[in-house]
C-alpha cells in the first residue's frame, strides 16, 4: 500500500505558531518521503458561524500559509475540503457507522461548548465522523497531529474497523497517528495549561503567522512567566507550565532538544532568555510572513492551485468512494 499521508487546518482565521509547529512545518517536512494530501477544511470551519466572505479570506490566508511553511503544491495535493464532495457523502456512512458513546467521549467538543451544548450545531457534534472521511475517503496510511488531535484520530481507527468488521471487508487501512518533534503542543502565551488556539479572544494569547515583529517582540516580553530562573534540566522545569511552553517554543524553533535548551540558558531569568526567543521567532517567522503576504496579493493564484488540487484529490477519492458504496449496497 502507497504510504499516503492526509492532515488540513480549519480556515477560521488568525493562523498561529501552534498551527505553523504542530502542523504545517512537519508537513513541508514529510513531502519527499510520503505521498502527502493537504486539504483546508472549509466545512469543518462551518461548524461554528463563519461569515461568507471570511471564509473566502480565510480559505486563501490557509493556502497560503502552508504554502509559506514550504507545502509544495506541485508535489502535495492542496486543496479545500468542499470542492471533493466524497468527504461529505462518507461522512454521512460514517454517521451511520459511529455509535453516539463514541462521540460523547470526544473531550473536544466538550471543551468547545462548555456548558452552552443545547446551543452547538449538529455539524460539531459529529465532526469527528467528517475527519475519519477526510482520511479515509484517501485511505490514508498516516496523519500528521497535535497531541490535541489523538482522540480523534482513534476514533477514525475505530470507524474504520467497524466499518471493515460489519461489512465483512478489508477496505480501510488502520491509519497511524505521526506526532513529530517538539512544537507537538504549544501553549498559550497567557495560560501555559492551555493550548495556543485560534479562537481564544486574547490577541496576546498567541503569535499568528502575520504579526511583524514588532507585534511579536511585543507578545514574548507581555508573556506569563515566573521569577524563577531556568534550570540546566528541562526535567527541573517541574510544574512551572508557562516556563516549559517558552522553552517547548524556543527548542521547536531551534530544533533542539528542551534539555539542550536548558543546558544553554541554565541560571538566567526570562529577560534574558525572551529576548533571545524573540530574535528566534522572528528570523524564523518573517520569511513565512513575508510569502503568505505576497501570495495573498495574488487570490487567482491561490484559487488556480485549489482548483487543481481539488481535481487530483478526487481522481484519488472517487473510485475509493465507489467502492464503498458497492460494499455498502447502494445502487448506481
Ligand atoms: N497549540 C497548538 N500546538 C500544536 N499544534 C496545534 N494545532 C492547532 N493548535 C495547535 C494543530 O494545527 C492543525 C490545524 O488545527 P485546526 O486549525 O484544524 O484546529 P484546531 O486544532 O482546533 O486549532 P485551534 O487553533 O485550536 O482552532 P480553534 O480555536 O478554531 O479551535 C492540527 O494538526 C492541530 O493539531
Amino acid at each position: 500500500m502507497t504510504n499516503r499521508v492526509f492532515s488540513g487546518a480549519q480556515p477560521s482565521g488568525n493562523m498561529h505558531l501552534g498551527n505553523y509547529l504542530g502542523a504545517f512545518r512537519n508537513w513541508a517536512r514529510l513531502q519527499d518521503d510520503y505521498e502527502c494530501i493537504y486539504c483546508v477544511v472549509d466545512m469543518h470551519a462551518i461548524t461554528v458561524w463563519q461569515s461568507p466572505q471570511d471564509l473566502i479570506n480565510q480559505t486563501r490566508e490557509a493556502t497560503a500559509a502552508y504554502i509559506a511553511a514550504g507545502v509544495d503544491p506541485k508535489k502535495s495535493i492542496l486543496f479545500n475540503q468542499s470542492r471533493v464532495p466524497g468527504h461529505a457523502e462518507l461522512a454521512w456512512i460514517f454517521n451511520c457507522v459511529a455509535r453516539l458513546g463514541w462521540l460523547n467521549r470526544m473531550t473536544q467538543f466538550k471543551d468547545k461548548v462548555g456548558k452552552n451544548r443545547e446551543n452547538a450545531s449538529v455539524g460539531l457534534y459529529v465532526y469527528p465522523d467528517l475527519m475519519a472521511a477526510d482520511i479515509l475517503l484517501y485511505k490514508a496510511t498516516h496523519v500528521p497531529v497535535g497531541e490535541d488531535q489523538k482522540q480523534h484520530l482513534e476514533l477514525t481507527r475505530d470507524i474504520a474497523q467497524k466499518f471493515n468488521n460489519d461489512y465483512g471487508v478489508e477496505l480501510f487501512p488502520l491509519t497511524e497517528p505521526l506526532i513529530l518533534g517538539e512544537g507537538a503542543r504549544v501553549m498559550s502565551l497567557r495560560n501555559g495549561n492551555q493550548k495556543m488556539s485560534k479562537s481564544d479572544p486574547s490577541e496576546y494569547s498567541r503569535i499568528n503567522l502575520n504579526d511583524d515583529a514588532d507585534t511579536i517582540a511585543l507578545k514574548i516580553r507581555k508573556a506569563k512567566t515566573d521569577p524563577e530562573p531556568l534550570p540546566g534540566k528541562a526535567a527541573d522545569l517541574g510544574d512551572r507550565a508557562e516556563a516549559k511552553n517558552l522553552v517547548g517554543i524556543y527548542a521547536a524553533l531551534a530544533d533542539m532538544s528542551r534539555d539542550a535548551v536548558c543546558a544553554e540558558f541554565e541560571g538566567k531569568g526570562f529577560g534574558d532568555f525572551k529576548k533571545a526567543l524573540t530574535d528566534l521567532a522572528v528570523a524564523n517567522l518573517a520569511p513565512i510572513t513575508e510569502e503568505m503576504a505576497r501570495l495573498e496579493k495574488d487570490p487567482a493564484y491561490i484559487d488556480s492551485v485549489l482548483k487543481e488540487g481539488g481535481e487530483r484529490a478526487n481522481a484519488i477519492a472517487e473510485p475509493i468512494l465507489s467502492e464503498v458504496k458497492q460494499v455498502v449496497g447502494f445502487l448506481s
